[in-house]
């Protein structure tokens, strides 16, 4: 397959790496680079090093997959300027932290086949052309319409490039889910400029807990079975798994950078507004973060 990977930031470097074994990847980039050079080191130690093509137009228009991984709140002013380049048979492939961009991007391209995915697979870039397998994880990946779509060897080779990588008709749920532990992990950490695993301390148990009880209440509304407890100790076990990573949230922060709350725990109050549910943690979260960045140039 012809690939274009619209962003080269941890997630999208990952996946140009794991899927160009098999596949003729290129990546897409704000800057006019025409080669992007990357340094890999894998979750075992090992160092390569690889060259992609990057910015290539007929690359682009010849390309069977897009798959986007820039930032929530980018999603679209990145697509919009492929929007007559992308020929009709090419399928996108949405990949960010969040929910709230699916309406744009099915507007923008009414007539492709849009896939959402969702990884747990950490990976941290330490220099422009640097990047470090960081953490173990899991992928889903499933249409955006609610027609539930047959093919599903997107998966399948999804899954070949970087295992496991699960088909899901319903890609909300797992977005959800995903959704869910963001809530508790990334505000906390980028308030408290901590690493993700500081948040096992004893002081946070009591915020964690509200949180996920906030969430689980607007998931159940939204008809997802969430056994109480369950969200609490699925943010535990990522806070652990990645114990010594900083969250995105805590890295935006830490550069003074636009960072997804309003994909993260904006999606969610906006969410429970609709179902008349009070989510005062959350709330309080979202707007110190929203303070926080409108602070940082003043
Ligand atoms: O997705 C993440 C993020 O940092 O945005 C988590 C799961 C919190 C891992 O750091």
């Amino acid at each position: 397959m012809k690939i274009t990977i619209l962003g080269a930031g941890a997630i999208g470097s990952l996946w140009a790496i794991a899927l160009q074994p098999q596949h003729d990847v290129q990546v897409w980039t704000r800057s006019s680079i025409t080669r992007y050079p990357l340094t890999f080191q894998s979750l075992s130690g090992k160092v390569r090093t690889y060259c992609f093509d990057a910015n290539h137009i007929d690359h682009l228009q010849q390309s069977d997959l897009l798959l986007v991984t820039v930032k929530s709140f980018q999603v679209i002013t990145a697509l919009h300027p492929l929007i007559n380049d992308l020929s009709a048979r090419c399928k996108i492939v949405i990949m960010h932290n969040g929910i709230g961009s699916h309406d744009a991007v099915k507007q923008l391209f009414p007539k492709h086949t849009i896939y959402y995915a969702t990884t747990s697979h950490a990976a941290l870039k330490t220099a422009e052309s640097t990047l470090r397998h960081t953490g173990l994880g899991q992928t889903f990946i499933g249409p955006l319409s609610s027609v539930i779509s047959t093919d599903n060897s997107i998966a399948d080779m999804f899954n070949q490039a970087l295992s496991p990588c699960y088909w899901q008709d319903d890609i909300m749920e797992p977005l959800w889910k995903k959704l869910a532990i963001n809530c508790a992990i990334n505000p906390l950490t980028a308030i408290n400029q901590c690493t993700n695993g500081e948040l096992a301390n004893e002081g946070y148990q009591a915020q964690l807990i509200q949180i996920c009880n906030e969430v689980t209440l607007v998931m159940r509304a939204e008809g997802y079975r969430i056994k109480n407890g369950e969200l609490y100790q699925q943010a535990l076990t990522v806070i652990k798994a990645t114990a010594d990573n900083y969250s995105s949230m805590n890295r935006d922060v830490f550069y003074q950078r636009p960072t997804e709350i309003d994909y993260i725990t904006g999606y969610l109050i906006h969410q429970a507004k609709i179902f008349d549910i009070a989510v005062p943690v959350n709330t309080q979260l979202w707007q110190t973060i929203t303070s926080m960045e409108s602070s940082y140039h003043a």
